[in-house]
């Protein structure tokens, strides 16, 4: 595989409804669509899943945007690969900056798979066609607006709900939705809110039978994870920390947590979302696919990656239509009414794009 043009663009969607974690609320995306070009004229599609601002993770649509144009771009374009495993390690020379690694590799993955004329989840190495899928709802403006939302979701059959919390929507908002709903398999996101000083809290959330808390301390911490984890009954479920198949390694080691939230982006792309699910594997650890709120692009590839055998859990990966009013692939990303999705057997990510959509929603574009 030889890369020869690499084009940017960012898209700028607007949810449905807003999205609000403890760093901060999201009403409007812009996201990096990546489109690799090999030197026989074949193409494949990424998304880059930073957010808005740096609030998860350092990287943000800037910083992405003008890594891969002046640092990434130059590592890959016109250098012989023998496959898409071999991508990353072009870019491996620039330290970090993973969810833009991550646009380009993913987009080297769809583009092999299209020439083999193979659906990238089974190009990856995917076993379970059909995935189970959870939703993330983030923090709201009332306990009744929660509630009405879990419902709707419920409702639709989705295999797990988690909500997020932070240290002003945690435990009465736990407390009442476990009485409106007292057997949902349910689990609370807090994305670092917290610190050991709040032990005792988290302590308290042991009541509501969680199925993990995801990310309560520090967003580069994996020592008082394993801390926190000794004292709660809970298991403590590991998102921002985890980078790389080294950290999940550590973070075993360590006993940090229980379950791995896997990211694509997060980690760099496929081939070290590959590496982290096989450690998992082999370490008795569930991992399963998280989201970024990400467009048709992204979404196609969390389907892909999540048919892995390690990812044994309910992902964050649901339907195009709780987040966007129209999504850019077609068809649109739907969940069964069992809470499951399949994995299209069409070639590459395995989903057209609406090429005039993404044409609209552009704001900029470059080609490298
Ligand atoms: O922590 O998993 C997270 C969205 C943006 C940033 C971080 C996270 C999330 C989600 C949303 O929980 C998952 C989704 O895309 O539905
Ligand atoms: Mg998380």
């Amino acid at each position: 595989m030889k890369i020869e043009q690499i084009k940017l663009f960012e898209i700028k969607m607007p949810l449905v409804h807003f999205f609000e974690t403890s760093f901060g609320r999201t009403y409007e995306r812009n996201i990096i669509l990546v489109r690799v070009t090999d030197s026989d004229g074949a193409e494949g599609w990424g998304e880059v899943t930073c957010g808005e601002s740096p609030g998860y993770s350092e990287e943000w649509t800037g910083s992405a945007w003008a890594t891969i144009d002046k640092i990434l771009a130059p590592l890959v374009l016109g250098r012989e690969v023998d496959s898409a495993g071999d991508i990353a390690g072009l870019m491996k020379w620039a330290r970090g900056n993973r969810m833009a690694k991550s646009g380009i590799e993913t987009a080297c993955w769809d583009l092999e798979a299209k020439k083999l004329g193979l659906p990238l989840w089974r190009h990856l190495g995917g076993v379970n066609r059909t995935i189970e899928s959870g939703v993330s709802i983030g923090i709201q403006d009332s306990v009744p607006a929660l509630l009405a939302l879990i419902e709707r979701e419920v409702s639709a059959g989705y295999k797990r709900i988690k909500i997020k919390i932070s240290p002003r929507w945690d435990y009465d908002v736990l407390e009442e939705v476990r009485r409106e709903f007292p057997d949902i398999p349910l689990m609370a996101d807090a994305n670092s809110a917290y610190t050991l000083a709040d032990i005792d809290k988290l302590k308290s959330f042991d009541e509501f039978g969680l199925m993990m808390l995801e990310q309560p301390l520090a967003y580069d911490d994996i020592i008082d994870h394993a801390k926190l984890q000794a004292e709660i009954e809970t298991p403590v479920c590991l998102d921002e920390p985890i980078k790389s198949a080294e950290d999940a390694r550590k973070a075993i080691e360590l006993a940090s947590g229980r379950i791995i939230n896997l990211k694509n982006g997060r980690v760099g792309g496929h081939t070290e979302s590959k590496k982290v699910e096989a450690i998992c594997r082999e370490s008795n650890i569930p991992v399963w696919c998280g989201g970024m709120l990400e467009s048709g692009i992204g979404r196609a590839h969390n389907i892909a990656i999540s048919t892995l055998a390690g990812y044994t859990m309910p992902g964050d990966v649901s339907a195009s239509k709780r987040y966007w009013h129209e999504d850019i692939i077609s068809p649109e990303v739907s969940v069964s009414e069992n809470g499951t999705i399949d994995a299209p057997d069409a070639p590459g990510i395995g989903f057209e794009l609406n090429h005039a959509l993404i044409q609209k929603l552009t704001i900029r574009n470059t080609v490298i």
